[in-house]
């Protein structure tokens, strides 16, 4: 096994019940208009119990036993009529029937109702769930469930670590490579139904005909899977293209050429999903370059692409180079006076947390503070800052820390969660960490924050854990034992890069550039925020960056209860201590450690926690199969040396600006500060 498959494996159940399903699904019955989604879900079903069971089902037009059944209202056989209930599915939603006499109903409204059904008929068999007494039903929590790929037309990925682009743009659209239909099933598995193909830094050219053929060629591919397309659009396309003199969003000129352009895509792309768009952020253009607001640029395209029921998706991930005091409060500064004034087929999509990706921060403070503006939250599902492809993070949980925490918009119990899934345009959306590797992700677990991913959007409130459980049954083994490590591995897995990357609240530590090991020291880059010294400030008298009254005041941006919480440097999460407040290095802390002897227990946590998963993954040895299981020792030994790397650099370096030695019976770092801070690696690292 070499990963490709996902966890869509399907490898044969113990033999028992091998012939139980044999039995109880030797048949498989899809009345009605054969669609190409029809298709795909029977298609599934006989590829899913085919290796299951390893019987593969027949496809008669009806069956009375041994059956699972494919049914919308209209297609429900006369001997079930009135009998079954389609009530609360929606149009995505589906219902897994057991009727007895071995006939198993798939019900829904709809043909991807059906096609979700029988992923998810299939995940229930494939974690060891049988046929007998079944009802569940389920339907999506919100409407987008997004991938975003961050994909350049050369086939290069911004901070992407699983080979090239996907998109094999060269071959497209006359070749249409089978890892698309792929992608499609695993993407439709979890319920994903939207992705925008490239990169939100866009090239204009995507918008050109020629491009918009291979993006409808890719369309036509995932179709059938529910999947609708979007591009990123670049603000100033019709300006760079040489159609327009300018790229002001209130130039009829300007608004004619979206208009065209979007009746253009719609013609080859009739359920084209719309604008994805990166706005005077990082050097992009935007409509301020005009003088006018985000609003209004969004507002434009939204006029364009209203007519074919599309939308925009404007990002929030701004910060200026004029007010750098403190880059955290910017999206919020610039976006919440614009409230109430982007147009109804506009989501504003902002990140989980006010910088940047990083291993930890508190939530966005600008969920629920816009309530006339709907909003998409954005997660990065490609570890840009956690340690790419090969340190193991499993970021389930961080998703179910932002989901669950409470906003206090609107009253108590408000969590991020509640607020996205009561949006009128609701969605949430994932930096995509696929690519051409073998394995999809650039590593086996990393697959685990794809699936992650992509069951939280559908279930927002949903359980990191218990997803853990069912990705880690399904991609490696149904054996219990088997599960339970993994799952315990990968729950404990984010912390400890919290922990010997940024603990206690810090954030940005990371290298110039590529964000890839640590670099606290640095300070000498050209715009304040982009240097990790601005986030940590420590110095002989302390660490942390001050967000209270007496600082940058960024603790205000949120709702009362939280600005309280936050402010308060005895209320505040002992997590988010240094994101929220700077703390003198003697100060106790409730732990009875004091600021320095906790950042050195964090990192030293950190350390030993991966040398943890190390040990318990080489006692998984003859329970895995042996090419993944080498290819995920490689990455755990390169894990620890570069959490010891962190490590040490880190604590070298808080060691040297502090002035404080490191507590007695601490190893010291293994070389002195200057050889951490030589490591120069603008290609790879080496061996730290
Ligand atoms: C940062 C990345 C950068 C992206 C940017 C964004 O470093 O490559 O372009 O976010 O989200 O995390 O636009």
């Amino acid at each position: 096994e070499d990963g490709y498959d996902l966890w869509l494996r399907y490898q044969p159940l113990a033999a028992p019940v091998q012939a139980e399903l044999r039995q109880a699904a030797a048949h498989i019955v899809a009345p009605g208009a054969r669609t190409p989604t029809l298709q795909a879900a029977v298609d599934e079903l006989v590829r899913g119990i085919g290796g299951l069971a390893r019987q593969v089902p027949a496809i008669p037009e009806s069956a009375e036993s041994g059956a699972i059944l494919l049914v919308k209202p209209d297609t429900l056989p006369g001997n079930l009529k009135g009998k079954v209930s389609f009530d609360g599915l929606g149009q995505e939603g589906y219902r897994l029937l057991s009727l007895g006499g071995a006939q198993t109903l798939i019900a829904a409204n709809s043909d991807i109702g059906l096609l979700y059904g029988s992923f998810a008929l299939l995940r229930h068999l494939q974690t060891g769930g049988g046929l007998q007494g079944l009802d569940i039903s389920d339907s999506p929590r919100l409407q987008r469930r997004m991938l975003n790929h961050w994909d350049n037309p050369d086939r290069t990925v911004e901070r992407g670590y699983a080979g090239q682009s996907i998109w094999d743009w060269w071959k497209l659209p006359d070749h249409l490579d089978a890892r698309y239909t792929d992608y499609a099933r695993a993407n439709a598995s979890v319920g994903i139904n939207g992705t925008v193909l490239n990169n939100v830094n866009a090239k204009a050219e995507m918008l050109t005909p020629r491009w918009i053929e291979k993006a409808a060629a890719v369309a036509d591919v995932l179709r059938p899977y529910g999947i609708r397309v979007y591009l990123s659009a670049r603000f100033s396309a019709p300006f760079e293209l040489g159609a327009t003199a300018t790229a002001d969003p209130l130039d009829p000129a300007v608004r004619d050429w979206w208009a065209k352009k979007a009746d253009e895509i719609y013609a080859t792309i009739p359920d084209f999903g719309g604008f994805l768009v990166k706005a005077n952020s990082e050097g992009q253009p935007g409509p301020q370059d005009y003088g006018r607001s985000h609003a209004d640029g969004a507002n434009m395209l939204a006029a364009a692409l209203k007519p074919h029921g599309g939308i925009v998706l404007w990002r929030a991930f701004v910060y200026s180079e004029t007010d750098a005091t403190d880059r955290a409060k910017q999206a919020y500064a610039e976006f919440k006076p614009l409230d109430g004034q982007f147009a109804d087929n506009v989501t504003v999509q902002v990140k989980n947390g006010p910088i940047d990706f990083q291993p930890r921060e508190p939530i966005h403070p600008l969920f629920g503070a816009m309530p006339e503006t709907s909003v998409t939250a954005e997660f990065q599902i490609t570890k840009e800052y956690l340690g790419f492809a090969t340190h193991l993070a499993y970021l389930g949980p961080m998703y179910e820390e932002v989901l669950k925490t409470d906003t206090f918009r609107g009253g108590e119990g408000q969590t991020v969660a509640k607020l996205l899934m009561a949006e009128p345009l609701s969605g949430i959306a994932g930096v995509a960490n696929i690519g051409s590797d073998r394995n999809w992700s650039g590593s086996h677990f990393d697959q685990a924050n794809w699936y992650t991913f992509g069951r939280l959007a559908w279930s927002p409130e949903g359980s990191a854990a218990d997803i853990a459980r069912e990705w880690a049954a399904m991609t490696f083994s149904r054996d219990r034992e088997v599960i339970d490590k993994i799952t315990g591995m990968m729950m404990a897995s984010r912390e400890a890069v919290v922990d010997y990357m940024t603990p206690m609240g810090l954030a940005h530590l990371m290298g110039t550039g590529h964000h890839y090991g640590p670099a606290p020291w640095v300070n000498d880059l050209a715009r304040p925020e982009w240097n990790p010294a601005y986030y940590h400030r420590a110095d002989a008298g302390g660490i942390g960056f001050d967000r209270t009254a007496t600082g940058s005041n960024a603790a205000v941006q949120y709702a009362a209860p939280h600005a309280a919480l936050y402010g308060n440097r005895q209320t505040v999460p002992p997590e988010l201590l240094l994101w929220f407040h700077r703390a003198g290095w003697d100060e106790a802390l409730p732990s009875g450690r004091t600021v320095w002897a906790e950042l050195v227990y964090h990192y030293d946590r950190g350390v030993a926690a991966v040398g943890t998963m190390r040990r318990t993954w080489a006692g998984l040895e003859v329970r895995v199969d042996p090419a993944r299981f080498r290819d995920v020792s490689d990455f755990l030994a390169i894990q620890e040396q570069e959490a010891i790397w962190w490590r040490d650099a880190c604590l070298a370096y808080f060691a040297a600006v502090s002035g404080r030695a490191l507590p007695p019976g601490t190893r010291l770092p293994a070389h002195p500060l200057s050889w951490y801070q030589a490591q120069q690696f603008p290609y790879a690292p080496g061996h730290p």
